[in-house]
């Protein structure tokens, strides 16, 4: 046996223990380990049955997903471990998987392949292999329909969502909760049903229901794919080999399924996806802020500001279980915010999203109040008030004031300098930028702003904070507007110049729309008002250069009082349900303040120029940002960008699109658009050192972000 399978025995038990941290993947030798721990057991007459379990957290989480960035060729793969589980399944002694922690993806087919399982109440079963742009590839597609019936399989398979104990043993995945010890449990289960005749899987044939009965459910399940997971290939390449499963025998089916998993494993998807799955865990790495950095404990919180923004972040907090101060100036704009908190809350109680119980506890965990008084008690305060500076000034004095030594300081400012914020305190180590993305409370991502003087203790709080409120948060330099706004800036400027060019407002909304963006870039000004852009222009005025070209119709559209969806104008008309409607008069006058000011018109735009301008853009106001150290690592740019933006996950980010592309393609295309559209344009010296290197974004890293 190799040293990442054991096998032990419990008196007429054998225990096969897969031990291979963290999360006893089945990585290269752990199928190994387990057929010749099987094969053990058959040749064992004092073995009766067999117990396999993991060691550790977790039974088995999956393939290891390091090994498919190996994989070059499109040599059929997943066959490994097919063998495997059908020896595990002929055994002639039964087999009891003893599941805790995740059985999810390659760990699932394990465990289905065994005669029986049982699980720990806190145990969690799933294939999520869709998220990572993939199939199950070990017949998980053809045992979990065998087990779970159809729709139960279509829904496990399509989406990739974990599903409980007590849902895997209601729906027969499960066979029994232990409680207690799950070693000892599983045992007495094996002892049980010693003996006994064992079922295999794959002979099961009790749940695969008849052709009439499954073309309903795998209809509604493709419908399901395309509009929640519009984009995603996997989802529909999982729904087919679910299908193969009720209408091709076992084997024929696990053939089919092989075949989707290659196509997919294959896929620029695939290695977007898996991308995106390691760069959710990279983010939290700072070259120079080590794991062992001291962190301090943020029992209680507080936030200034309960509008919008402020009062989502109360609720994160809450959400957190972490009791939160939420203050205003006076009482009326505080009930207006507890108010809305208050009415967030019912509707997801309405959506079966929250039990009214849940609701109340954390509506209990946030305090409203008009004073500072409590402020002493608190660990952090995030202060989310009025986009001023001279206001937020006021605010960090007051807390510095009152709040207790060593409290957090953090401001919400989505376009201030971290640095002059922290000017006005005596504590500027304290003071931090936790820039929330709106609605606060849905939004997964979280920009925390590196201010020159900001502690190292303080950023390692608050990324470790930040898994515990459900949040990317991904660390970024002090430029104006960040990484996430400043890159964004370009990007919509993109889009209104190709309106003003003579593209119309929908089609270059549709152009992104189809490259995955959850919503046009013009849908989203007017989503998040106009006005906000217009009045942040009108203050830094002074800091645009004479004769380059900017974009005109936005500012006249705020002229107009078309501030987008709050007046129910602004790129579009908007119906009483906030439903867009595209206005000719729009396109009209835009066509008219063109002409005035001299912009030649074109008589078409391709949707793939639309993208290109508009996705370029991001990836060279992206380079300059690595390139100055704002962002550590295009990992990181890319993470924002997915989680803040409606970046489409298949496509990886825009830094990692760009690498897809090649950026030396990228860099061409830049250069002509440099030709013809000016300076804006300018290729950032980075994105051309790579290209003419050969390179990718991917392998640029800074070893610590510029404050
Ligand atoms: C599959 O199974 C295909 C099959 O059909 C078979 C085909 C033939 N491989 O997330 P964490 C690493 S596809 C390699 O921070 P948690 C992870 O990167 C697979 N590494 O912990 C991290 O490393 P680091 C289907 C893996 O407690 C460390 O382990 N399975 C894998 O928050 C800790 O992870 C999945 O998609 C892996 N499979 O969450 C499950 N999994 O410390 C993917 C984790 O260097 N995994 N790592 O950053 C998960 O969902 C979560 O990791 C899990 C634990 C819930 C298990």
């Amino acid at each position: 046996m190799n040293n990442l399978v054991q096998y032990t025995k419990d008196n007429d038990v054998a225990v096969i223990t897969i031990d291979n941290p963290p999360v006893n993947a089945l990585s290269p030798g752990v199928p190994e380990g387990i057929a010749e721990a099987i094969a053990k057991v058959n040749d064992d007459p004092d073995v009766k049955a067999a117990v396999v379990i993991g060691a550790g957290r977790t039974f088995v989480a999956g393939a290891d997903i390091r090994e498919f960035g190996k994989l070059t060729s499109g040599k059929p793969r997943g066959a490994g471990l097919l063998p495997l589980l059908l020896s595990i399944e002929d055994c002639k002694k039964p087999v009891v998987m003893a599941i805790h922690g995740t059985a999810f993806g390659g760990g699932l087919e394990l465990a289905m392949a065994g005669h029986y399982r049982v699980a720990a109440a806190d145990a969690q079963v799933g294939q999520p292999e869709v998220k990572l742009g993939l199939i199950p590839g070990a017949a998980g597609t053809q045992r979990l329909p065998r087990l779970a019936g159809v729709v139960k399989a279509l829904e496990m398979c399509s989406e990739g969502k974990p599903i409980s104990a007590a849902e895997a043993l209601k729906f027969g995945v499960i066979d029994r909760l232990v409680e207690g010890d799950l070693l000892k449990g599983a045992a007495a289960f094996a002892r049980e049903v010693t003996g006994k005749p064992a079922r295999k899987t794959r002979e099961r044939s009790e749940k695969l229901g008849t052709a009439g009965q499954n073309a309903g459910p795998i209809e509604s399940a493709r419908e399901n794919a395309r509009r929640k997971q519009r984009g995603f290939q996997a989802p529909l390449a999982a729904i087919d080999a679910v299908e193969a499963a009720t209408n091709l025998p076992f084997e024929e089916g696990c053939r089919v399924e092989r075949k989707l998993f290659d196509e997919c494993l294959f896929s620029d998807q695939s290695k977007a996806l898996i991308h995106v799955f390691f760069g959710e865990r990279a983010v939290a790495k700072i070259p120079d802020i080590p794991k062992d950095t001291p962190v301090f404990p943020i029992r209680r919180a507080a936030v200034v500001g309960a509008g919008t923004m402020g009062g989502g972040i109360a609720m994160v907090f809450a959400n957190a279980d972490i009791p939160v101060l939420l203050k205003e100036v006076d009482q009326s704009a505080l009930d207006q915010g507890v108010a809305k908190i208050r009415k967030n809350y019912a509707s997801s109680v309405e959506r079966g999203r929250l039990t009214q119980k849940e609701m109340d506890e954390r509506l209990g965990l946030i305090i409203p109040t008009t004073g500072y008084d409590k402020f002493g008690e608190v660990d952090m305060v995030v202060e989310a008030v009025f986009e001023g500076m001279v206001l937020k000034k006021q605010v960090f004095q007051e807390l510095d004031r009152i709040c207790k030594p060593g409290a957090i300081l953090a401001t919400n400012t989505s376009t201030l300098s971290i640095d002059t914020i922290a000017s006005v305190v005596a504590r500027p180590d304290v003071v931090i930028g936790t820039h929330f993305f709106s609605p606060a409370n849905v939004m997964r991502l979280l920009e925390i702003v590196r201010g020159k003087e900001t502690s190292k203790e303080v950023i390692a709080t608050c990324m470790q904070l930040s898994r515990k409120l459900g949040k990317i948060a991904v660390l970024v330099g002090n430029c104006r507007g960040f990484v996430g706004n400043r890159m964004f800036g370009p990007y919509r400027r993109e889009a209104q110049f190709l309106v003003e060019e003579g593209a119309s407002v929908e089609a270059v909304d549709r152009a992104l729309v189809e490259f995955g963006m959850a919503m046009g870039p013009l849908s989203t000004g007017d989503l998040a008002g106009l006005d906000v852009g217009w009045r942040i222009r009108k203050e830094y005025r002074d800091l645009e250069k004479p004769g380059v070209r900017k974009p005109i119709a936005e500012d006249r559209l705020c002229e107009m009082g078309r501030f987008g969806q709050k007046t129910q104008a602004g790129w579009y008309r908007y119906d009483e349900n906030r439903r867009a409607i595209p206005d000719p008069e729009v396109g009209a006058l835009v066509r008219k303040w063109s002409a005035e000011a001299g912009i030649a018109q074109r008589e078409q735009i391709a949707a793939a120029e639309i993208v290109e301008r508009c996705v370029y853009a991001l990836v060279n106001e992206g380079a300059r940002i690595l390139e100055e150290g704002y962002a550590l690592r295009a990992v990181d740019i890319d993470m924002i960008y997915l989680n803040g933006y409606g970046f489409p996950a298949y496509r990886g980010g825009p830094m990692w699109y760009a690498d897809t592309v090649g950026l030396k393609k990228v860099y061409e295309r830049v250069c002509e658009f440099r030709e013809a559209h000016g300076e804006l344009w300018e290729p950032a010296p980075l994105l051309k050192q790579l290209a003419v290197n050969h390179d990718t974004f991917a392998h640029f890293q800074k070893d610590a972000v510029t404050a």
